[in-house]
């Protein structure tokens, strides 16, 4: 791809705010639009190019936004349209853009379009939504009587009753997250419509929730079918029948004509895609096709994972590099990467990938970014990430506040599962890792609230906090503003093909990524163990340092937790 004609977000940086968690303004103790607008120095400082908000829309909250029953307003919990429309502006006057959450398939089960579908059979939204009689033979409510097998992400089946129709509807997340029927024409305009409605208010664009599951496997007569068994459980695997549908691309390709086509701007469009694959991204973010512009992919979230993502299992080095490594030659030549190692939905990285003891915490937090930011694609940063952000210490079971940690906290007990494993899982894996406040500065709330944090502050901000990191050159925050300027000032980290080396190692990561005559080569040490470099990359030793993590280098030593950027011709 050609400097000149690549897309500006080849050389962007994303960064995600989590409104709940990042700043609050009121003392309510949930962060909201006015805690961002008084933050929005902290990301130009940082040099970020785009702003991602998690869902800020009228909601009852019971997936934190992600359930929303207003698509056109903002929840008084976070303020205002007047004050979103203050962020754009306030944001376009910094050189950045404004990504919305989109969360188009499913509404909240309080969105007036689900509570008109609910009222009657006869309702004219009643299709808007998946509403299906008990499978044949079973009586409404018996076990087994669900219309298919499907097992839902936040545990349990899929299908809700609802006892005044006698039907079932049907939820993937949360039975408070009744799913939008695609196939409904009228269903995709007033999405669209919506879609339009926030384009011109001045957003530049979308990140797209779970979109690769608008399309479910639906049979001409409305059949959906049951899914194999999962092991050790009465419910299936339905993921054949809702990932990448059949019209999928259809939709996509729709939506994209309807909202975005022959209007002036530059917007973005990234899809949250759950189990898609390096084939099907292709075709998604082939800009021939016109659907999405990148997409976000979880192969890399799942590589430490057993039966299920309380099943924990240590992450080898090598499905790490051959999984990155198939994503980038997949994508070399068409479409486009989304890279990053934290977001609302998953633990922090530093404590999951990296070493968050307090000899090794800065320097794997400054190594993983390093590893990330130079790859090909467009980095995400998560808040509090920029700052080496841990996992909070949780203690007990009241202290988690998230539904598909307490969902599968519920049905593991009911199931009979050891206590004290399940907390044990929970405190690694449980999403609210991600979810505790900002840490602004080292005072009690760290800089967050003046009231209660809704999610209790780690512990560690007395130590781990922005205030103490903006000053400092060796700090994570730092390192991250190198990071991202890297890439606003180098073509070859945006667009640079890449190659990736020594596949076998186990503790060293190195690839090199090279455009026009230029070469870079990236070497990231994820261990404790010190390697003698000039063994492994015998032309490291005497090349250019262009950007390292730790300082007064041996140039023939990778130490512990090392990265190194350098430029070889
Ligand atoms: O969080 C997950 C695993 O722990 C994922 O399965 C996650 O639910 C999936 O990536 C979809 O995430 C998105 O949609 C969900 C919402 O809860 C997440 O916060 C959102 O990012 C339903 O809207």
């Amino acid at each position: 791809m050609a400097v000149e004609e690549a897309s500006w977000w080849t050389r962007a940086v994303v960064y995600q705010v989590y409104p709940r968690s990042f700043s609050d303004s009121d003392g309510d103790g949930i962060g909201d639009l006015g805690g961002i607008l008084q933050r929005l120095d902290h990301l130009a400082d940082l040099g970020v190019d785009v702003l991602w908000l998690s869902p800020i829309y009228p909601s009852p909250q019971a997936d934190n936004g992600y359930d929303i029953s207003d698509y056109r307003d903002i929840d008084p919990l976070f303020g205002s349209l007047a004050q979103l429309d203050e962020l754009i502006e306030a944001l376009h006057a910094r050189g950045m853009k404004l990504l919305m959450d989109l969360v188009v398939n499913h509404t909240s089960d309080a969105h007036p379009w689900f509570l008109d579908a609910r009222s009657s059979k006869d309702s004219a939204k009643r299709d808007w939504y998946w509403w299906r009689p008990p499978r044949p033979g079973f009586a409404a409510g018996e076990p087994g009587a669900e219309p298919t097998n499907w097992q839902s992400f936040f545990s349990g089946p899929v299908w809700e009753l609802d006892e005044a129709s006698g039907e079932y509807y049907l939820h993937l997340f949360d039975r408070r997250q009744p799913d939008l029927n695609w196939e409904n024409p009228q269903v995709r305009a007033a999405v669209h419509e919506m879609m339009r409605w926030w384009l011109d208010r001045g957003v530049d664009g979308f990140r797209m929730d779970v979109i690769n599951m608008l399309s479910k496997d639906v049979g001409p007569h409305g059949e959906l079918h049951d899914g194999p068994p999962l092991p050790g459980s009465a419910l299936g695997d339905g993921s054949a029948s809702y990932l990448c549908g059949p019209r999928i691309h259809e939709f996509l390709a729709e939506m994209h004509r309807e909202v975005f086509a022959g209007r002036d701007g530059t917007f973005l469009t990234v899809g949250e895609m759950p189990g898609v694959t390096v084939e099907q991204a292709r075709l998604f973010t082939d800009p021939a096709r016109a659907e999405v512009d990148m997409v976000f992919q979880f192969e890399h979230m799942d590589l430490d994972r057993g039966t299920s993502k309380w099943d924990v299992r240590p992450l080898r080095m090598r499905d790490l590099k051959a999984s990155f490594g198939r994503w980038q030659t997949g994508l070399a030549d068409v479409g486009w990467n989304s890279l990053y190692w934290d977001n609302h939905d998953q633990p922090r990285a530093v404590s999951r990938f990296g070493d968050d003891s307090p000899e090794f915490r800065r320097d794997s937090a400054t190594c993983l970014a390093t590893l990330l930011h130079l790859h090909r694609g467009t980095p995400y940063v998560y808040q509090g990430e920029e700052i080496g952000m841990a996992n909070f210490p949780f203690r007990s079971l009241e202290e988690f506040r998230d539904v598909e940690s307490l969902n599968h906290h519920v049905q593991a007990m009911s199931a009979g599962a050891d206590p004290a494993s399940v907390l044990a899982a929970l405190r690694t894996m449980s999403r609210d890792n991600a979810r505790t406040p900002v840490q602004w500065d080292a005072s009690p709330h760290a800089g967050f609230t003046t009231g209660t944090p809704w999610l209790p502050v780690n512990p560690d901000h007395t130590e781990w906090n922005v205030a103490a990191q903006r000053e400092d050159g060796a700090s994570v925050l730092a390192h991250y503003r190198r990071l991202i300027a890297l890439r606003h000032d180098l073509p070859v980290v945006a667009l640079g093909d890449f190659t990736m080396l020594l596949p076998d190692s186990d503790e060293v990561y190195a690839f090199t990524r090279s455009l026009d005559g230029e070469t870079l080569l990236v070497v990231c040490n994820l261990s404790r163990t010190t390697h003698r470099l000039a063994e492994l990359l015998p032309e490291a030793p005497a090349a250019e340092l262009v950007l390292g993590n730790l300082a007064d280098d041996d140039p023939a030593e990778l130490r512990p937790w090392e990265a190194r950027v350098l430029r070889l011709a």
